[in-house]
């Protein structure tokens, strides 16, 4: 594919925050648009996130250049220009945002150029057209706390995870009616007219303790009968309650092996709780590790710990400290690093799963990744407002 421009513009998240578009222009006149999204809790070790202002004058100071006029024929040649150029590990002389929205966005155009769906041509270019046959589990966050709600949680994410059985469609329509229900109940149990509703559309309300959302969704999965379809999972976060070797937990300071025994206690107490990801502050991989060991058939998830870096993956899959990894392609800053890092996960028995962020756009390439690489789950909130527009994607795409 031959580029003939690059328009940068500033747009909106889901929050209100502005965020980055990147279109690219082919001799055609097509145009090609990615946005990416944003995160409320951030790994530290995560791609640098630079304002349209500054994108433009990285673009402008000799990046397009290099772009504009020139021959691609594939993705992982055009992210090479992006790595050359940068040559940090987080992007900091280009930004992730502005990596990957060019990454992105030539890859959209690419799957034009050649007739294909974009989920095909990442399938064929870097899972060796591997035919991936099986659905993701959808984690949809229905509780929302921590740095997602203002609210007592001290986890940021309860979450249901839902196999898809049937038509994806109708997986999607039991999910809102679930929702739904959880908020009738909700408002019914907390006297409420009205629900507050979190970053990523989950619920958020004041609980009696961390515990709590855990046994009302579990409840409401037996009253409604699905629990061969439906099992619970958590993400802490827990980077942003931890500080001076303690953490913050309902209204206390603990140490990791309070944490820790809480952890075992919430999975021995709950039938239905499956999966954790970030339990412990980013830097603790002892802690990681302990927790894989005691909870070996559960899924332990790195996000923050990870930041779908390759080489993280690599060898905190290698230490067994995770057996899950989240995958955010902004968290690296392109698309061929993202499918190394799955690649990279898959090839070490660990489980990936394909993630929104917290301040969320319209742009749905994650399932679109989800697909291609025949990810083990997609991570994509409630359904409702902004975010069914992922939901959307997953029956065009999983079809
Ligand atoms: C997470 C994400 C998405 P954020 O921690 O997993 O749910 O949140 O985008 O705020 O990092
Ligand atoms: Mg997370």
């Amino acid at each position: 594919m031959k580029i003939k421009d690059i328009i940068l513009r500033e747009v909106f998240d889901s929050r209100g925050e502005s965020v980055l578009e990147v279109g690219i222009e082919d001799y055609l006149g097509h145009k090609f648009i990615a946005q990416n999204p944003y995160g409320a809790s951030r790994g530290s070790n995560e791609a640098s996130v630079f304002s349209c202002e500054r994108a433009k004058k990285i673009l402008n100071g000799g990046l397009a250049r290099e772009i504009i006029k020139k021959n691609f024929g594939s993705v992982r040649n055009f992210d090479h220009i992006l790595f050359n150029f940068d040559g940090t590990a987080r992007k900091e002389k280009i930004g992730g945002n502005l990596a990957l929205g060019l990454s992105v966005a030539f890859a959209r155009g690419l799957a034009y150029e050649r007739g294909q769906l974009l989920w095909e041509l990442l399938n064929e270019e870097f899972f060796f057209s591997r035919p991936f046959r099986s659905y993701p589990l959808i984690f949809s966050n229905l509780i929302n706390g921590g740095a997602h709600a203002d609210n007592n949680l001290d986890f940021q994410e309860y979450i249901v995870i839902v196999k898809i059985t049937g038509s994806v469609k109708d997986t999607i329509e039991k999910l809102i009616d679930f929702y739904k229900k959880l908020g009738i109940l909700l408002k019914k149990r907390f006297s409420k007219k009205e629900l507050v509703i979190g970053d990523e559309g989950g619920y958020s309300l004041m609980f009696e303790n961390n515990f709590e959302p855990i046994d009302i969704l579990g409840n409401l999965i037996e009253k409604e009968r699905l629990m061969s379809k439906y099992g619970l999972g958590l993400d802490a976060a827990a980077s942003n309650f931890y500080s001076n070797s303690r953490y913050s937990f309902e209204g206390k300071r603990i140490s990791k092996k309070d944490l820790y025994e809480k952890y075992l206690e919430y999975f021995r107490k709950s039938k239905f709780l499956f999966s954790i990801e970030d339990p412990f502050n980013e830097r603790d991989i002892q802690d990681f590790k302990n927790l894989s060991i005691e909870l070996s058939d559960k899924l332990i998830i790195g996000d923050d710990l990870t930041t779908t870096n390759s080489a993280a993956i690599l060898a905190l899959a290698k230490e067994k400290a995770i057996n899950g990894v989240i995958i955010k392609p902004n968290q690296i800053g392109s698309v061929t690093e993202s499918c190394e890092a799955i690649k990279v996960a898959h090839e070490n028995g660990v489980k990936c799963i394909i993630s929104h962020r917290s301040g969320e756009t319209e742009d749905n390439f994650i399932i679109n990744l989800a697909r291609a690489s025949g990810a083990e789950g997609v991570k994509i909130g409630a359904p409702v407002r902004e975010r069914l527009s992922k939901f959307n994607e997953l029956i065009r795409t999983y079809n």
